[in-house]
Order: structure tokens, then sequence, then C-alpha cells
């Protein structure tokens, strides 16, 4: 047995004598944790090697201090309460390359600026004819529309896509990304490979958004030694070969324990736990049956105690519930999946349609939290909840 226990929250109300419904995993031993968790009075489901109870928070602390050695039990002790404070207080900042995002304050809304021949929605329209002109033309209209952040991507990572040369991927991204920093956009770097992320980190973007779920350790080490903010996103495999891995028992476990494990990663490598964004990744290694168990569960990833960014825009899940088979036609699918987002407490939503999503995102703000404002840009990097320093 590897690491420590992850617990996952599945419901909580607040406080210790509050009632909680969670899944706890990688504990040494189970057998024990289940039999001292019994005499406490929880309910109690073996699932696997997961462990579901429902009762109070209080409980079951003691119980485990009566049944797993000191360290573990202090360390399920801790990551319970986390997990449980994480589930119901405001997502935290997001801290990196010296800006600080409040990503608790409003929802953010992340703009895809695709710099490739073939993406699914968009591939084509902005490379290769007029670059980077159009691409950074896009960028703006994007921010324009309220973009909070632009997510700067060359290479398509639709399911079956080939990978794309390191040094073509850089001449599409690179002079987008330096003309929409200029203008004052906080940009990620869409990619999967450590050169290209660096080279956009020192052109000016200020996360990695590394759609391979941390498959490259050196992708790890150059977003620690820029100071890079860092999206993880669960996938598996390549983007040639998702598709055939898509199998799990329990989705929605997997894909919690594999961002736990990632975080652990990120933390062992250097990467600045604030500047991490966790994202379930929708239709990376999934079928349209995954995808909305992972939307019906979103509320259980902020247990890890990190912003969660969702990924759902024009995506082909959308097409079923939709009845429309093209990714022009998943508008209202794409604003479902926001607003579903967003009245599960998550932090930000990547989305190519901008103007529609933040306005769908406002009126589910306003839902959850009663607030009819919208908090203004800042002035240095027009975008808004951002601030430098
Ligand atoms: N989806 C795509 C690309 N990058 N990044 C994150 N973090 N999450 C996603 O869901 C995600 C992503 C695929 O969509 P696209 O081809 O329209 O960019």
């Amino acid at each position: 047995m590897s690491g420590l226990p992850i617990v996952r929250v599945e419901e909580a109300s607040l406080g210790g004598d509050a009632q909680v419904r969670l899944v706890v995993s990688r504990v040494s031993d189970l057998r024990r944790l289940r039999g001292a968790w019994a005499s406490s009075g929880a309910a109690l489901e073996r699932v696997g090697e997961r462990l579901r109870a429902t009762t109070t928070v209080d409980a079951l602390a003691r119980a485990a201090g009566r049944s797993l050695e000191p360290r573990e039990a202090a360390a399920l002790d801790r990551t319970l309460r986390e997990a449980i404070a994480a589930w119901t207080g405001p997502a935290p900042p997001l801290r990196c390359a010296g800006i600080r995002i409040e990503t608790g304050l409003r929802p953010l809304v992340v703009g895809i600026v695709n710099v490739t021949p073939d993406s699914f929605f968009d591939g084509g329209l902005l490379y290769p004819d007029a670059h980077p002109h159009a691409a950074i033309a896009q960028g703006r209209a994007l921010l324009r529309e309220g973009a909070d952040i632009l997510d700067v991507g060359g290479e398509s990572t639709r399911p079956g896509a080939a990978p794309v040369d390191p040094d073509e991927e850089l001449r599409r991204v690179l002079p987008v990304i330096e003309g929409l920093a200029e203008a004052g956009a906080l940009c990620s770097i869409d990619t999967r490979k450590p050169d290209v992320a660096r080279a956009a980190l020192r052109a000016g973007a200020v996360i990695v958004n590394d759609v391979s779920g941390g498959a490259d350790p050196r992708l790890l080490d150059v977003t620690a030694d820029e100071g890079a903010g860092y999206v993880l996103m669960h996938t598996r495999g390549t983007p040639e070969e998702m598709q055939r891995l898509a199998t799990y028992t329990d989705v929605v476990a997997e894909v919690y324990e594999f961002l736990a494990d990632g975080l652990d990663r990120c933390g062992q490598a250097g990467i600045n736990p604030a500047g991490i964004l966790v994202d379930p990744g929708i239709g990376f290694a999934k079928t349209a049956e995954h995808n909305l168990a992972l939307l019906r569960a979103l509320r259980q990833f902020r247990g890890l105690g990190r912003p969660v960014l969702v990924g759902a825009s024009r995506k082909s899940f959308l097409g079923e519930p939709l009845a429309a088979g093209d990714s022009g036609d998943r508008l209202e699918g794409s604003l479902a999946c926001a607003t579903a987002a967003v009245l599960a407490g998550c932090a930000a939503v990547r989305v190519h349609d901008v103007g529609p999503t933040v306005r769908a995102v406002r009126v589910a703000r306003a839902i959850t939290t009663g607030r009819l404002d919208w908090p203004e840009a800042h002035a240095d990097t027009g975008s808004a909840n951002a601030t430098r320093g």
C-alpha cells in the first residue's frame, strides 16, 4: 500500500457533528477501519477496495484513531476534515507567476483559442490562414466577450488525433501567445510537451494546461521551474488510443483518485499547490455515460481542495441528448454543462462560446449566491478577478 488515505466526500453539511457520506480508499487495513466505524454507528458499504460511510465526521475520526496506527489515523483525520472543508467552503484563490485570481468570487470563463488545422469544432479557422493575426484577433474578441483566461493550443487532442511535431506546435502557438500577452490577456498553454510549455511560458503564458494528465514528469518540472500555474486533467493514454482505454468500474472514484495522486506528484515536482486547478477531463478516455456520471458528481471534486475546471464545450457526447450530430449544433448543450458546473461549485469552465457562456453563468451564479454583480476586470490585465503582484 503506497500513499496516504484518499477521502472523497459525496455529501456533507457543515460542522463536526453534521452528517457526511464519504468514500475512503488507500487505507492499509480496511477491514479494521470498517469494524471500528461500524461500532461507531456508521452506515457502511464496502465497494471493492473502498469503503463508503455515512455518519458524523467526529465519530469517523474517533473510530479511525482506535483502528489505525497513529500516523495513518492522523493523515486520515486531516484528509477527511480538509476534504469536507473544501467541499463546503469557497474555492481557494489561484496564485501563479505573480498573479492572484479569485476563483471563489465568481466563476471564471476560459476561452479556447485552437491554433490548429484539425480541432473537432473550430479546426482550420485560425490556422494556417492569416497566422497569427486571425488567432490573436479571435483571442481579443473572446476577451471582449468576457473571457478571464485564454487557453491557447497548437495540437488537437480530439479522440484519434495524431501527434504534432514540437517545432510545428511552437510555430503555431508562440506568436499567438506573444500577441495576446501583449494585449494584457492571461494565457494558458494547452500542451503535453515540456519544450512547448517552457517556450510558451517565456513568451507570456502563465498556466500550463496539461492534457496528458501529468504523463511526462518533465512537464511538471518545467511548470515548477517557471513558477507557472498548472491544470491537472484526468486522461488515459494518448489522444490516439484514449477511447480504447475508456473502461472503469467506478469512473468517479477512479478519476478522483487519479487527481489526488496527481496532486501528490505535482507537489513532489515542486509545483506550488496554490497554482493548480483540477479537471475531470470530460471526453478524454471516456464514453458518454462516463462524461455524464462525472458531470453529475462535479461537486465531489471540490473535495480535492483546488479550483475545479470543466471542459465540456461542444464535445461529441452532447450530440445524443441534443439529437444533434454536428459540433456546430451543440451550443445549448455546452451552456447546460457550464450551468451545471457552476451550480456544483466549480471554479472555471473552458469554452468556445465565451459570450453566451458568460451570460449563462452570470445567471447560474445569481441563483447560487443571490448576487447580481459581476466583478469588473482588473485594469492591468484585462482579466476578471486577477491582480498581479
Ligand atoms: N478539452 C480539450 C482540450 N483541452 N483542456 C482541459 N483542461 N480540459 C478539457 O476538457 C480540454 C482541454 C478538447 O477540446 P478542444 O479540441 O475544443 O480544445
